[in-house]
């Protein structure tokens, strides 16, 4: 019997070699240890049929002979698997899902989008221009004078005299009326630049949209209704627009603007906000449109400027104007 057990293990561990895949060597498995067809199994079974003297000796071997098999089996096994994983071809179906990150537009960038389309579809187009410009173009055609306080260097950028970066992107409408003839109807989104301490609602560099419209008979009104028809289309059609009186050296008259929205809770019941100011206006003052060659008897303008981060704020009940520039992505993964 020990004869036969050597003889069956020797077989058992050349077909445990030669098993190819899993399936091979679980076939091997049941060949040999399987419970009741098992080659090694029938022999324990005829244990009681040999003499008593040899059976505590043959019972060992039989034990010992299983031992070796099973140890062989798992060997296979893990060496069979190895080679599956070194396969550039093997794909572990079994494997759960990598949960993928789809990047999404950032908040900010996603209210200028939202505005720009609104301003399109009202026949606006968009203006573009250089971030790095010069006095003429950021303060004195915009008939701001150098002795502004705007122009100081306390709050401006200056990267040598007489050239700085943009403190707001009305430069890129001086430079379109330069190119451009009347009538100019456009938008200029980016990125602005102030000597600000960086805080809650103040950052060094800031988005901003302007937008401008000139032609002939062009009055207050347009720019009342046409803000007001932005409101509603960008804070929803409950939306009611304020005009004050304010100043700004490129504009007269000029107004702040403000909203009070109309809040439609998921139950359906309503609530209105206070008055938020969220832009500047005015009609383009005529010594600006002469700046840039227009004859200021013959056409008006108005003109609008408002930050799309501060818009994103009330958007989002955001009250930190610098998590939308810090990049943290476990803050912006929530607009996804
Ligand atoms: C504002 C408020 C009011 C403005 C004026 C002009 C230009 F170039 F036409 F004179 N561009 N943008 C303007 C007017 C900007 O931002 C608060």
């Amino acid at each position: 019997m020990i004869e036969e057990l050597a003889g069956l293990e020797r077989q058992a561990l050349a077909a445990v070699r030669e098993a190819k895949d899993g399936g091979a060597l679980e076939r091997v498995r049941v060949r040999y240890l399987g419970r009741r067809e098992g080659l090694v199994s029938g022999l324990l079974r005829k244990l009681g049929t040999i003499d008593p003297a040899d059976r505590p000796a043959a019972g060992a071997a039989a034990n010992r002979t299983r031992k070796t098999l099973e140890k062989a089996l798992d060997e296979r096994s893990r060496e069979l698997a190895a080679l599956a994983e070194a396969d550039p071809a093997h794909v572990d179906l079994t494997l759960p899902a990598r949960r993928k990150w789809r990047g999404t537009i950032h908040p900010v960038s996603r209210v200028v989008d939202d505005i720009w389309a609104i301003f399109r579809s009202l026949g606006f187009t968009r203006a573009r221009g250089p971030e790095v410009d010069t006095e003429w173009y950021n303060f004195v055609a915009l008939n701001t004078p150098l002795d502004h306080p705007a122009a100081d260097e306390q709050d401006t950028l200056y990267l040598a005299p007489g050239l700085l970066l943009r403190s707001h992107t009305s430069p890129v409408q001086i430079r379109t009326m330069e190119r451009y003839p009347p009538p100019i109807r456009i938008v200029a989104p980016g990125m602005v630049y102030r000597r600000d301490t960086y805080d809650a609602t103040h950052t060094p560099a800031f988005a901003q949209i302007e937008g401008l419209v000139v032609d002939e008979g062009v009055t207050f009104v347009d720019l009342k209704a046409t803000l007001a028809e932005f409101g509603r289309r960008f804070w929803g059609p409950g939306t009611e627009v304020r005009f004050r009186p304010s100043f700004f050296p490129f504009t007269e008259p000029s107004a702040e603007v403000d909203v009070k929205r109309v809040i439609v809770r998921d139950d359906g019941s309503r609530e209105t906000t206070d008055w938020i100011e969220v832009m500047g206006a005015g009609m383009v003052d005529p010594a600006v449109l002469e700046n840039v060659g227009y004859d200021s008897e013959r056409y008006t303008g108005w003109a609008f400027g408002m930050g799309p981060a501060r818009a994103a704020m009330l958007r989002h009940g955001v009250s930190d104007l610098r998590l939308f520039y810090e990049n943290d992505m476990r803050f912006l993964r929530q607009f996804a």
